[in-house]
């Protein structure tokens, strides 16, 4: 009997070593970064609930792939799950660059309301790639980083103006501003040569890249509220046994609901940071919120006409 014991306990051991596999992860921001934080927990959920037989290696910051690389990085296999910023896709399909249309959904709540009205129609375009979304997290509300207050959209007229995405670009022309992309990881590099002279970011990057030593003054304008994703590719997961794959799963939706908190969290605890720096944090003027929601109308406007059925639908639904 107890030779059956062992034997079977050396068998269970020795299958589990056969089918224990190790993923690549990519991830565009760094370690200090909640959403990074938030993968970390989550490749650490993943190797308890499975006993290690799904080990995820995270590799914050852009270290493995470049930000831009990523999603077509999974897509082709060579890794098996990234994290990207969602609205980078809307030059595929403007479904997924809602999240960065100004005033469009600027609260938690209304965020949520167009992620639900979002996931959908984004599993279905990820899932003709051979993808598959597991959560998607947001940022805090985007606010404005300048030298100097902003009383008004003509103040930013000339400013060369740090770009992340096509809709941020766009912004920046709206405003007579000059667009350059620049990776969150490398913000203080670019304020520090002049590349850059403003931005707009959440209190979390604007902290996390001491924007204190480059601009004076903070404007919670509050404007869109953008999101990471966190995707899968489609033929490693079904590779992976089943109660594997339930682990991933149940893991995301765990990571998922304590990404929306940490971010809530990061909100407000960033905003003090950046106070506590000698930040200048300014509510805007009317004049400056009317300016920004006519520019946030005209930009509707164009993303409506470049749109598809299943994307116009998300907008209807939201409204
Ligand atoms: N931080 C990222 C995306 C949005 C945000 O708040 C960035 O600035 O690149």
């Amino acid at each position: 009997m107890k030779h059956y014991i062992l034997a079977a306990t050396l068998s269970i051991s020795a299958a589990s070593i056969a089918t224990a596999e190790t993923w690549d992860m990519p991830t565009p921001y760094g370690d200090s970064t909640f959403h990074t934080q938030n993968i970390a927990q989550f490749a650490q959920d993943v190797a308890t609930a499975t006993n290690g037989e799904l080990t995820i290696t995270v590799h914050s910051g852009g270290s493995l792939f470049p930000h831009s690389e990523i999603k077509n990085v999974v897509r082709a296999g060579q890794v098996q799950i990234g994290e990207f910023f969602l609205s980078t896709l809307e030059n595929e399909d403007s479904a997924y660059g809602l999240d960065s249309q100004p005033f469009l959904a600027t609260s938690y709540a209304d965020a949520a309301a167009l992620w639900a009205a979002q996931q959908p129609v984004i599993t279905e375009l990820l899932d003709a790639q051979g993808l598959m979304p597991l959560f998607s997290v947001p940022w805090p509300a985007q606010g404005l980083y300048t030298n100097g207050e902003i009383a008004s959209v003509d103040d930013l007229s000339g400013l060369r103006f740090r770009s992340y995405n096509a809709a941020l670009e766009e912004f920046a022309i709206l405003v007579n501003a000059s667009p350059v992309q620049v990776e969150a990881a490398d913000i203080p590099q670019a304020f520090a040569t002049g590349q850059i002279e403003a931005m707009i970011t959440s209190p979390s990057t604007g902290a996390n890249s001491t924007a204190w030593d480059f601009v004076t003054h903070y404007t919670p304008i509050d404007a869109w509220v953008p999101k990471n994703i966190v995707v899968v590719n489609k033929r490693a997961f079904m590779r992976l046994p089943e109660n594997v794959q339930a682990a991933v799963i149940e893991a995301a939706a765990t990571a998922q609901t304590r990404g929306w908190e940490m971010s809530a969290a990061e909100a407000e605890a960033k905003t003090a940071v950046m106070q506590e720096n000698g930040m200048i944090i300014v509510a805007p003027s009317a004049e400056l919120t009317t300016g920004l929601q006519e520019i946030g109308a005209q930009m509707l406007e164009t993303w409506r006409a470049d749109a598809s059925a299943p994307a116009l639908a998300i907008l209807d639904a939201i409204n």
